[in-house]
């Protein structure tokens, strides 16, 4: 068997029931096959994939807080500090009833490839609670919000491990926890980011996943002599990237004309209209079936089946696992060249596979959604300078980044002979640094 071989099987006989983090560790592990098997003696006699997969620390803590009729309320709240070769731990926090370990260690083990392709000095972590955020009054936010900083407040800080938003944390939820922060430690530092302007946030970081996404997009597209200009897209999702995504997609040219929220998909032929979706997400906190009833000519489906919807670009921006190979499969069919993965492993293995042997170039989440976590990386820069860069310098950053993305995936794909294999191409080229730093560092 060969050695990534056994490290899978170590990793599903000493992890049982986290089949999120086997699944993530498995894409990871195939690709690199082809790189431990050129030097498979050094890599196993210093067991840097046993290490690799293994979190270096993982803090799992109670969070109780008070709801509105003074019922006492208990959640789970974690943190997986992942790996710190490169930097301090960096990655989200997710507020959603599903969160658990398996989810939150293949999110912290994705984060440490992307945030190794950003270029930039961030470890990789990632964290959550399975508190549902949804139909909560911002009191009872609030209030969990204070509970689980004054917990993962003992464990983190501006040069030690720095969270910041995923699904169901955003900019209200990080202003809670940063005002608990300072409060408990005393200390007024970057130790969050996707901060508010007003108290140490980067512009463009609201943005910055989204742009990221379409920027990868482009620069795929223009290697083909393809452009935007005039092409169909589907977007999931209805939350931060997405809106973003659609948002920049738009701008250069395309018409994106479905998205969707967990209860189900719109479809508006003449292109979605952007401010009519943030009202209904970012103002109202609303379900996405509300934009049937505001706008002409648009059409609400109950359920799943967003794939239906023919497009030349499909750019999933919602929840891991959400496009399974019968999805896939349609998506061929009705002539789809583009998957660009703006959520973190929003498509099945299979459904991967059937995609890149069929015809669709597929960017992988950990190159084409990486555009967030480096723009905080360029927050956490800021703050430690005290100062703030305007937005056209920092999306001239983000633009950079999202090209050197794209080439460093292309160049590792080529070395191994494994052209237009963004997946492998991503997988290699965020080891190669992730491992350097780790054996240079010693047995730790
Ligand atoms: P948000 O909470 O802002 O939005 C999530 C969106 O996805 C909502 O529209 C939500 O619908 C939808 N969604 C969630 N679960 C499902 C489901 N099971 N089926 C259909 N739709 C679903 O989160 P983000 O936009 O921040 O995150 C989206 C994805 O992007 C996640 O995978 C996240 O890990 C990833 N990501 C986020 C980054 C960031 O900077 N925020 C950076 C890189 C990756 P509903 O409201 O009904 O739940
Ligand atoms: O998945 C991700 O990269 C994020 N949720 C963003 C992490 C960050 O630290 O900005």
């Amino acid at each position: 068997m060969s050695y990534t071989e056994e490290v899978y099987e170590r990793v599903v006989a000493q992890n049982p029931g986290e089949p999120e983090f086997h699944q993530a560790v498995k894409e990871v592990l195939d690709s690199l096959k082809v790189v431990i098997d050129r030097n498979e003696e050094k890599y196993r006699s210093l067991s840097i994939l046993e290490r690799l997969v293994e979190p270096e620390r993982i803090i799992s803590f109670r969070v109780p807080w008070v709801d509105d009729n003074g019922k006492v309320q208990i959640n789970k709240g974690y943190r997986v500090q992942f790996n710190s070769a490169i930097g301090p731990y960096k990655g989200g926090l997710r507020f959603h009833p599903t969160v658990n370990q398996s989810i939150l260690k293949f999110l912290g083990f994705e984060q440490v490839f992307k945030n190794s392709l950003t270029g930039l000095p961030i470890g990789g972590g990632k964290g959550g609670s399975n508190f549902d955020p949804k139909g909560k009054s911002d009191r009872e936010v609030m209030a969990f919000c204070q509970s689980f900083m004054t917990e993962l407040s003992k464990y983190i800080g501006a040069d030690t491990d720095v969270p910041a938003g995923d699904i169901g944390v955003g900019g209200r939820e990080i202003g809670y926890l940063f005002g608990q922060y300072k409060r408990v430690r005393d200390l007024y530092e970057g130790v969050l980011t996707g901060k508010g302007l007003t108290y140490g946030g980067s512009l463009i970081r609201t943005e910055a996943t989204g742009y990221g996404v379409v920027y990868i997009l482009n620069e795929l597209m223009q290697s083909r002599n393809d452009s935007l200009e005039g092409k169909t897209v589907v977007v999931t999702g209805s939350g931060n990237v997405a809106i973003y995504a659609v948002q920049k997609a738009t701008q250069l040219g395309a018409k994106v004309v479905a998205m969707c929220d967990s209860n189900g998909y719109i479809y508006d032929p003449n292109g979605i209209q952007l401010d009519v979706v943030k009202d209904i997400k970012e103002v109202k906190r609303g379900r996405i079936k509300e934009y049937a009833d505001r706008v002409e000519g648009a059409v609400y489906t109950e359920g799943v089946g967003i794939w239906n919807i023919k497009c030349d670009v499909y750019l999933p921006c919602a929840t891991q696992n959400e496009l399974d190979v019968d999805g896939v499969k349609v998506l061929a069919a009705n002539g789809c060249k583009y998957i660009v993965e703006g959520a973190n492993m929003p498509t099945t293995r299979e459904a991967t596979d059937y995609a890149m042997a069929n015809g669709i170039f597929f960017l992988p989440g950990k190159a084409a959604n990486a555009g967030g976590v480096a723009t905080s990386a360029l927050e956490m820069s800021q703050n430690s300078q005290r100062l703030s860069w305007t937005s056209e310098e920092v999306d001239a950053k983000l633009h950079q980044i999202m090209k050197d993305i794209y080439a460093k995936i292309d160049d590792a794909a080529k070395r191994y002979d494994l052209k237009d294999n963004f997946v492998a191409g991503a997988n290699i080229a965020g080891f190669e640094k992730v491992v350097d730093a780790m054996i240079a560092q010693g047995i730790v």
